[in-house]
């Protein structure tokens, strides 16, 4: 069931095997600490995170250096790579999981690439600059996520007569235009984009209609953890939208999810290897 057409992603010196579901651990960067290219101490408590996600049992360690949060501060290329590449560094020394960096920058994909980075996941889908390009030499795989407009602005009242098919419709063309720079489907993630430029009404409609995406023929990673659209049913503060946020990870794998991206690896896990357990007794 749901299987994609390509059941491994290669990611540099990294295999992802897709015949069951992953956990990807959020890495958050917090912007000031590692404005200097560096600081040992918040480098430190970085890479301990990193172990401690890693020992919890997450494939893929997802690196964000341009937050890409809802009204975030802009951030120069630069600026991202120093805070970003470090981190890149340190963690593909130490850590033995699938470095995924969090970027939309052409030089940052080009330069983490290099450094030892597995993923690029471009919550804007390549759509700047180079980025396409970029993407394409460094022969990794990318997640394309859709959103519309840019973090600062997208929450300013979103309107869909149809969010789902709107999703699939503009995943559908960034695969396009991944193919005329030779980026082929067995090197694309995709992901609806939870929280993006969508209301609560739009992210749950999405949410149902996940199994859709499917039939793009693509592995499908799914970010839910935390957000508000879970907030907005639970009146519950981001601390406390943990169960929330397991709930919909059951649905998530059940609707066919291959990558989970969370920010509480060890409780994810136990869903994931419980969903794993009756999936493959549904088989034998
Ligand atoms: C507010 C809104 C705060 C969103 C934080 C976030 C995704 C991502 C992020 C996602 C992929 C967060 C997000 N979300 N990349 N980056 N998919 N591929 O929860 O859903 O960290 S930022």
């Amino acid at each position: 069931m749901h299987a994609t057409a390509h059941p491994v992603l290669h990611c540099g010196k990294h295999t992802l095997d897709l015949s069951h579901a992953h956990v990807m651990g959020i890495l958050n960067v917090t912007p000031d600490s590692f404005s200097d290219g560096g600081h040992y101490t918040s480098l430190d408590a970085a890479l301990q995170r990193a172990l401690a996600m890693q020992a919890a049992g997450a494939s893929i360690i997802d690196i964000g250096g341009e937050s890409t949060r809802p009204g975030a501060a802009v951030v120069s290329a630069q600026q991202e790579l120093d805070r970003v590449a470090p981190l890149v560094e340190l963690i593909g020394r130490e850590c033995d999981v699938i470095i995924s960096v969090d970027t939309s920058t052409p030089d940052v994909m080009r330069e983490t690439a290099r450094l030892g980075a597995g993923l690029v996941n471009d919550v804007r889908a390549l759509q700047r600059e180079g980025a396409l390009e970029a993407a394409a030499a460094t022969a990794l795989p990318v997640c394309l996520m859709h959103m519309r407009g840019e973090p600062q602005t997208m929450q300013d009242e979103p309107h869909y007569a149809d969010v789902a098919g709107e999703v699939i419709t503009f995943l559908q063309e960034r695969i396009a235009a991944c193919a005329e720079v030779g980026i082929t489907l067995e090197r694309i993630v995709l992901d609806p984009g939870f929280g993006f430029a969508k209301n609560i009404q739009h992210n749950y409609q999405l949410f149902q209609r996940l199994p859709e995406l499917l039939a793009l023929q693509c592995p499908l990673l799914v970010g839910v953890s935390r957000k508000s659209m879970i907030g907005a049913v639970l009146h519950k503060p981001v601390d406390q939208r943990l169960y929330g946020s397991l709930a919909l990870a059951v649905m998530a794998l059940e609707r066919g999810a291959k990558i989970l991206r969370v920010h509480d690896v060890a409780q994810t896990m136990d869903v994931l290897n419980i969903f794993n357990a009756v999936q493959s007794a549904i088989r034998e």
